[in-house]
């Protein structure tokens, strides 16, 4: 491996990046791409070959990328392949990154395993495909929780490949706010799937529904903010315009059309259930912030 150094800026730190599937690969790009120096290690050496030729340093196994960066990301498949690819590399005094998807409880344990390794950690949950990695106006970001101290050091290396969102010393924040986003997003697209489900035996385009779906979601998506307010207040009444006795009569209908299109409503039925319980408690003059409570108990 080339260790010549001499090139780079005083104020840029050495960066390594371990991992270089979709999205390790998108960073390496970004970060070549604004001329950065980056060394970078890959489990199957091949996929290393196009980033060596656009001129990042390849190092022949994790402990030798480690070596070379003073700033360290992994972006590997999950947590327990990060344990097994630093588990040779020597993490003093390095600035360790985690960009790999994880638990919260992941996370800590991590953090609190660097630590001891002598290194600075910090976590982070990408908000982010690979197409979005790189394109400011694509509105990608991640979070990032740990080190304070690391997160400002690196600020200007970490906010290349997309934006970035602080959310406290605990280093399980980053994890739970991504996991967080990504849960609602499971549940949005459970619902375009049932509404796709309902139209897909009628001489409808899918094509003519995806925009209303688009448009309506969007509509919709602002009703978090009520949610929240609820939360905090204690309220659950507090402007609710569309009341809990409604959307379970609603619901019914739902039921009823989805049987009619010859579509299970197995997506819908545990919200539903909930919804209908929180009513059967009575307080049909609710939205539906009381589910929360519901699955917290
Ligand atoms: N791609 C996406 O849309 C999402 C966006 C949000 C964030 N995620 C998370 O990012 C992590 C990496 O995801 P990825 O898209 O790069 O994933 P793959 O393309 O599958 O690449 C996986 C890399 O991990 C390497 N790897 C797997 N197992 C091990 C192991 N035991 N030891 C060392 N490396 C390992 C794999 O190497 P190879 O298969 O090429 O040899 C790839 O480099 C992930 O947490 C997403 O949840 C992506």
């Amino acid at each position: 491996m080339n260790d010549d150094i001499s090139d780079q800026p005083v104020d840029r730190p050495r960066l390594a990046l371990l991992g270089l599937g979709a999205m390790g690969g998108a960073l390496a790009r970004a970060w070549l791409a604004a001329g950065r120096s980056l060394t970078v290690w890959n489990r199957t050496p091949g996929r290393a070959e196009p980033f060596a030729a656009a001129g990042a340093r390849v190092a022949g196994t994790p402990a030798e990328a480690v070596a070379a960066g003073d700033l360290v990301v992994a972006c590997l498949l999950d947590d327990a392949s990060v344990g097994e690819a630093l588990s040779g590399a020597d993490l003093a005094g390095k600035d360790l990154v985690n960009l790999t998807t994880g638990t919260p409880a992941q996370a800590r344990a991590r953090a609190e395993w660097a630590v001891r390794r002598g290194a600075r950690f910090l976590d982070g949950g990408i908000m982010a495909v690979p197409p979005m990695v790189g394109v400011p106006e694509s509105g990608g970001y991640a979070f990032y929780s740990g080190s304070r101290a690391l997160f400002d050091a690196h600020h200007d290396t970490l906010t290349v490949p997309f934006g970035a969102v602080y959310t406290g010393e605990d280093p399980g924040f980053a994890a739970l706010h991504d996991v967080a986003l990504l849960s609602a997003m499971t549940g949005m697209f459970a619902g375009v799937a049932h509404a796709f489900a309902l139209i897909r035996k009628e001489s409808l385009a899918p094509s003519g529904l995806a925009p209303l779906l688009v448009g309506w979601l969007t509509a919709m998506a602002p009703h978090a903010y009520q949610i929240a307010a609820h939360l905090e207040s204690g309220d659950y009444t507090e402007g609710v315009a569309s009341n809990l006795a409604m959307m379970v009569e609603g619901n019914a209908t739902l039921r009823r059309t989805a049987e009619e299109q010859g579509v299970s409503a197995e997506l819908l039925a545990p919200f539903m259930a909930l919804m209908e319980r929180r009513l059967a408690d009575g307080h049909g003059d609710e939205g539906t912030t009381g589910v929360v409570d519901l699955l917290t108990r």
